[in-house]
């Protein structure tokens, strides 16, 4: 029973139980999906099983995007188990650590590449491979920040990796179309996550958004899964190419 029940889906980006994919997955298997979820190396691998058996969920395999044959294995993997897919989480992104701070006028080319590869490319080569397994329709969803819209201190290239990513939800929804694959985005609210610990200044950052968010708060990662289980579900099932902030308002000040 539930909004997903019947509905298959691959989750990639859950690091820990703080991960904004981790709030989705759960949203998702609360309302009867069945989820397949990766980790990036050893390391996650300890902290992604216990989560996997918390939902019932798969474990599908060593996932990291700047290796296609990973991801070769794991869309082999689900091919196998499910011969299908309903939709797909991509919440993925890197970048050095030493250039989320500073200006971006001193990105260097080896990172401004890398960057654009894990965080930009991956959800294009990752949404031809879903394709794949689609042939009756399905929902692809990635996260994006506001600072693909707006300067925010420190995002720097990741900025424009989030502007680029959002292009390619665009681009992506009118490619999938015609097959009744629908791509969108959560633009989220900032959030306390292994990933922003990487970006300087990120406590004021979400003091900023705290005090100036219409809601006068910042967002949870349940809050942005209860946001993702509208996109992946059918009550969305009019809407494509869309980038929808779940932010607390913070776009409509900020
Ligand atoms: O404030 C925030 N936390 C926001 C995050 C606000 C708005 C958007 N986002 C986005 C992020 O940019 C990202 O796209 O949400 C997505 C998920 O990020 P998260 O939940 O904040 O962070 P985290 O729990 O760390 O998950 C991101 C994971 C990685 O974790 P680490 O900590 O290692 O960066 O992305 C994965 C990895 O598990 N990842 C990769 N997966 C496969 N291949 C790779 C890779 N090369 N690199 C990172």
């Amino acid at each position: 029973q539930g909004l997903m029940a019947g509905k298959r889906g691959l989750i990639l980006g859950v690091a820990n139980n703080r991960s904004i994919a981790w709030g989705i997955a759960k949203a998702c298997a609360d309302q009867g999906a069945e989820i397949a979820l990766t980790y990036q190396g050893e390391a996650f691998r300890k902290r992604v099983e216990p989560l996997a058996t918390e939902l019932g969920a798969h474990v599908v395999g060593h996932c990291d995007v700047t290796e296609a044959e990973t991801l070769d294995a794991v869309f082999a993997n689900v091919a196998a188990k499910w011969g299908k897919l309903d939709f797909l989480v991509h919440a993925i992104a890197f970048s050095d650590k030493e250039e989320l701070d500073g200006r971006y006028v001193e990105t260097t080319r080896d990172n401004f590449l890398r960057t654009m590869d894990i965080s930009v490319y991956s959800f294009t080569t990752i949404a031809k491979r879903a394709e794949a397994l689609m042939p009756d329709g399905g929902s692809l969803l990635t996260l994006t920040y506001y600072g693909a819209e707006k300067v925010m201190p420190h995002y720097n290239v990741m900025g424009v990796a989030k502007a680029a990513l959002e292009a390619s939800v665009r681009y992506l929804a009118v490619d999938l179309g015609s097959k009744n694959i629908r791509v969108n985005a959560i633009s989220a609210g900032p959030i306390k996550t292994l990933a922003a610990s990487g970006i300087g200044d990120f406590r004021y950052i979400l003091k900023w958004n705290e005090y100036n968010s219409p809601l006068k708060r910042t967002v949870t990662p349940e809050e942005v899964g209860d946001s993702g289980l509208y996109f992946l579900s059918d009550l969305s099932r009019g809407v494509t190419g869309e980038v929808h902030h779940v932010d607390a308002g913070y776009h409509v000040v900020g």
